[in-house]
């Protein structure tokens, strides 16, 4: 027989193609990560735990200011936020170089309650510069939106008026009144007498104002002065807050004036604010919450992480009568 025709390499070449036809398919190659896996949000958020919060407290001049600072204590301690807590002895000086020193110890966030509502514009420059946020606490200051993270507090306007709506409503025939006011160019005494004169009725007059400076030991003897100059002239007294009407209260009764002979109206509605309604002293009292250590913790906590916050945020209050002072007394946290 004829050996084949069919040379050797075509009969290899036929093999290697019929082996490769066999071969299994090539696993497709893996797919390359394009980053890496994105990190469980909540490990790079900041907790409380990494807080540092600065808080130059103006001072310790009421029970409001009292409860303010027992807010920001409990509340750091309680969410394991470090604060950096100081007195100003409402000294504005106090309060800036309390501040000065929060920049340079690098804190996370500042929140200021400022005695006054003017010169903060170069203390605010300087925690900008430095990147840490400022919230504004309790009264405002007058400097430039941009120079602070947020405000966060009590329409001060809005309680004046609610005072005024209550002498609208028990002078109706109008009347004499004086005004003790709170700290001179504070934000509190600045708003109460702007929204009282805006809502007072043109048949009221506010015969005199002086300032008792937010405290009992200053507004007895600012309610004695009045008493000599203007007695049996006057049928009210409006009080920016309750430790002024508690001093000055105790200069009234040492007048032989009788709960009732005149009308009186404060603001905060704190424990002593309710003892002098349920005494008969005062006809109402508008309330101001110091309770702001949570919503501010929670604020700062926000801008750590950088997230929106409000730039403005209002305490929601309400005015407290004497029908009710001696039910809700037990219940008044300050
Ligand atoms: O009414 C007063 C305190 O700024 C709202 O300051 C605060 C005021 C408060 O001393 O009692």
């Amino acid at each position: 027989m004829k050996r084949s025709a069919v040379p050797l390499f075509v009969v290899a070449l036929l093999l290697l193609t019929v082996l490769a036809a066999c071969a299994p398919a090539a696993a497709p190659a893996p797919a390359q990560p394009t980053a890496a896996p994105a990190a469980p949000a909540a490990a790079t958020a900041k907790t409380y735990k990494d807080m540092t919060l600065c808080y130059p407290q103006l001072g310790a001049e009421s029970d409001w200011r009292t409860a303010n600072t027992a807010s920001f204590k409990e509340t750091a301690e309680k969410l394991g936020v470090k604060l950096i807590f100081s007195d100003a002895q409402q000294k504005q000086e106090n309060q800036i170089s309390a501040m000065r020193a929060c920049i340079q110890q690098g804190v996370d966030v500042i929140a200021l309650p400022p005695v006054v509502e003017t010169g903060w514009d170069a203390v605010l420059t300087e925690a900008k510069n430095a990147g840490i946020p400022v919230i504004v606490v309790d009264r405002s200051v007058s400097a430039d939106k941009s120079l602070y993270a947020s405000h966060i507090g009590s329409d001060m306007d809005i309680e004046g008026k609610r005072a005024a709506a209550e002498f609208n409503k028990m002078l109706p025939n109008g009347g004499n009144i004086l005004e003790l006011s709170g700290t001179t160019g504070s934000g509190a005494a600045v708003g109460r007498a702007r929204g009282f004169r805006e809502a007072l009725n043109p048949n009221i007059k506010i015969i005199d104002s002086q300032t008792g400076n937010f405290t009992r030991a200053e507004g007895k003897p600012v309610m004695e002065a009045f008493l000599k100059k203007y007695a049996g002239q006057v049928q009210g007294v409006f009080f920016h807050n309750d430790d002024m009407a508690i001093g000055a209260i105790e200069a009234i009764k040492a007048a032989g004036i009788k709960p009732g002979d005149l009308k009186m109206v404060s603001v905060d509605g704190t424990r002593g604010g309710f003892q002098a309604m349920i005494d008969g002293w005062l006809q109402a009292d508008v309330e101001c919450n110091p309770l702001l250590g949570p919503q501010v913790m929670d604020l700062g906590l926000k801008l750590m992480n950088g997230e929106q916050i409000v730039k403005e945020a209002l305490t929601d209050e309400s005015v407290y009568y004497p029908d009710k002072a001696k039910e809700l007394l037990p219940t008044r946290q300050y």
